[in-house]
């Protein structure tokens, strides 16, 4: 069968510089099949409809299938019917715009199939259902059309080892591109500063799936329910073979071993580190790993190789935070984690949520106290965004937080989180922007007295470091007794038995 693979873009304005992953393993193992597949990485070209449909009319697909994540849902909307009035084969859209979206995909948009979760056999059962080989009941964790009504079918479908799927088809999408778009420069050469290492002779760097999945289950994040639930880890025969590929094809030297977790223990690590300091002695990595992994010992570990960077979610300072959001760390933990990486040459990178369910002045406070006690210098900020598949997208959804879905995921599309687009809080939208400046600023408080700041303009500087921190602290003791403070705290409360008590869906992949 001829099988066109479309990607489509995380946000419109600004170019992928993550290859889409997805759709490589995809056709890696769809190809084992005997099956001619092709990619149009639209995530990179940023092509309109038009040369889309022209580029398909070319390969002459027997079957198209889009991917895509929420942010795409907009995109993906509008290139469905430009797809259907030029195509009348099998339309299929898997990944994670496909989480809690069913309905809206099916009977809206006019997708024939709707792969749930990791999607290499999945896809290929569907072929081969297609061909006329086997019954449509027999693959798992799939949705379609029967009479009018959804058919999901339970279960879920994926390699008993993850190792299973031949290495990503690079060989279909623009290497070039990639290898050289995604920006690693600022943090190894900090790095190489402090280490005196020497830079590679190119900043050529990519992406290496050591692993899918997280070990948890945080309330925001997808991993909890259905098919993206649990974590699989690659084999470091597997990994090195990847990384072998990557170094001698495509000259890669700086290597970000992904998806979201991959250091979760410090066997694992010593045994990743010492392979990498054999083999690829002059290439640089950077990962990502939980506060809970983060030791003494993994420090020593890590130190002991050419790991520029360790990322992990810091999320909040605030205890009560962490635990609305599942996060199963506490502020103590995260500082630690934090103080631990600061004192080798490795550069930590955290990241923030602002405005999660439960979030006070009180909470800001202690996520401002907890950066000054851990002097973190840089991080990532984001408001806090029910997005679908977490439990907090269904409880938003099941308490009429969010009514119309379809026009919710319209005003989520094409948008990250830095921008705020759902609120938890009481609060009016600039004080919970405020609480994001707050925040910012103390980071930029650190770098003052670690005598790192940039400069910052005028206008900026009397806004956000002048204005904003005494309007804040105005605001809330202009409201410290009203009843709806009360009515707050007590909705909190409500809030953390409605998140605990969020049902997983009938049906759904396990
Ligand atoms: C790399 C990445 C990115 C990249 C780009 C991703 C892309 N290619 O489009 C970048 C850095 C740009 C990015 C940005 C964001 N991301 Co992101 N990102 C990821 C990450 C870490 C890895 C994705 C990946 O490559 N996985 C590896 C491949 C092998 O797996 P896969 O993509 O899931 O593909 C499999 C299946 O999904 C399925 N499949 C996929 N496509 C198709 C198509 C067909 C036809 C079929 C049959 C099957 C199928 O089969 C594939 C093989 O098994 C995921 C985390 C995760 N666990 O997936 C988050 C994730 C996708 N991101 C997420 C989010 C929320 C964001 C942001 C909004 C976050 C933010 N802070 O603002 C922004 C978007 C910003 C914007 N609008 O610009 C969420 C998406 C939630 C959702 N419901 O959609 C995820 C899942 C993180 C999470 N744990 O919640 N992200």
């Amino acid at each position: 069968m001829r099988v066109a693979l479309l990607s489509t873009p995380t946000r419109t304005n600004s170019i992928n510089s993550v290859p889409p992953f997805g759709l490589l393993y995809l056709v890696s193992y769809v190809r084992t099949k005997g099956h001619i597949v092709t990619i149009i990485d639209i995530a990179r070209t940023r092509q309109d409809n038009g040369e889309t449909i022209k580029q398909l009319k070319d390969f002459n697909p027997d079957l198209i299938g889009i991917s895509g994540i929420i942010t795409a849902y907009r995109f993906i909307k509008k290139l469905v019917p430009d797809i259907k009035r030029s195509f009348k084969v099998p339309l299929v859209i898997g990944g994670h715009v496909t989480l809690d979206t069913d309905e809206i995909l099916i009977k809206k948009m006019g997708f024939d199939y709707v792969v749930h979760g990791y999607g290499e056999i999945k896809l290929a059962y569907l072929i081969e259902y297609l061909e006329g080989k086997r019954g449509i009941k027999s693959i798992p964790g799939i949705s379609y059309l029967k009479k009018d009504a959804i058919v999901i079918n339970p279960g879920d479908l994926f390699f008993k080892h993850i190792d299973e799927c031949p290495l990503p088809a690079y060989d279909l999408i623009d290497m070039n591109y990639y290898i050289k778009s995604y920006d690693t420069k600022e943090h190894l050469g900090k790095y190489l500063e402090k280490t005196g290492k020497q830079a590679p002779p190119k900043m050529y760097s990519f992406l290496v799936i050591g692993a899918r999945g997280c070990t948890d289950e945080c309330s925001f994040c997808i991993h909890e329910f259905g098919g993206y639930k649990g974590f699989r880890v690659h084999s470091l025969d597997y990994i090195m073979d990847n990384i072998r590929l990557l170094y001698d094809r495509y000259g890669v030297r700086i290597f970000t071993i992904g998806e979201e977790l991959f250091i979760y223990s410090v066997h694992q690590t010593s045994k990743f580190v010492d392979a990498m300091n054999k083999n690829f002695p002059d290439a640089y990595f950077e990962a990502a790993t939980r506060a809970d992994f983060i030791s003494d010992n993994l420090m020593k570990v890590l130190s002991n190789s050419n790991c520029y960077l360790l990322g992990f979610g810091f999320e909040s300072g605030s205890d009560t935070i962490l635990k609305m959001l599942n996060k199963r760390t506490t502020k103590e933990i995260n500082v630690n984690a934090y103080k631990l990486i600061s004192k080798t040459s490795i550069m930590p990178a955290v990241t923030f949520m602002v405005g999660t369910p439960g979030e006070t002045k009180q909470t800001i406070d202690e996520t401002i106290y907890a950066i000054k006690e851990a002097n973190i210098l840089e991080g990532g900020i984001f408001f806090t965004t029910p997005y679908p598949g977490s439990r907090l997208f269904r409880w938003c959804v099941e308490n009429k937080y969010i009514i119309d879905v379809d026009e919710y995921l319209e005003k989520i599309s094409n948008h990250d989180a830095s921008t705020l687009q759902f609120k938890f809080t009481p609060f009016p939208d600039i004080v919970v922007s405020m609480m994001y400046i707050k925040i910012k600023n103390a980071m930029y408080k650190n770098r003052k007295n670690n005598g790192r700041a940039c400069k910052i303009a005028f206008k900026n500087f009397i806004v956000e470091q002048c204005l904003f921190p005494i309007l804040f602290e105005l605001y809330f003791f202009a409201r410290r007794n009203k009843n709806n403070t009360l009515n707050y705290i007590l909705n909190s409360k409500e809030t953390v038995m409605l998140l605990s008590d969020c049902k997983k869906k009938e049906g759904e992949p396990i």
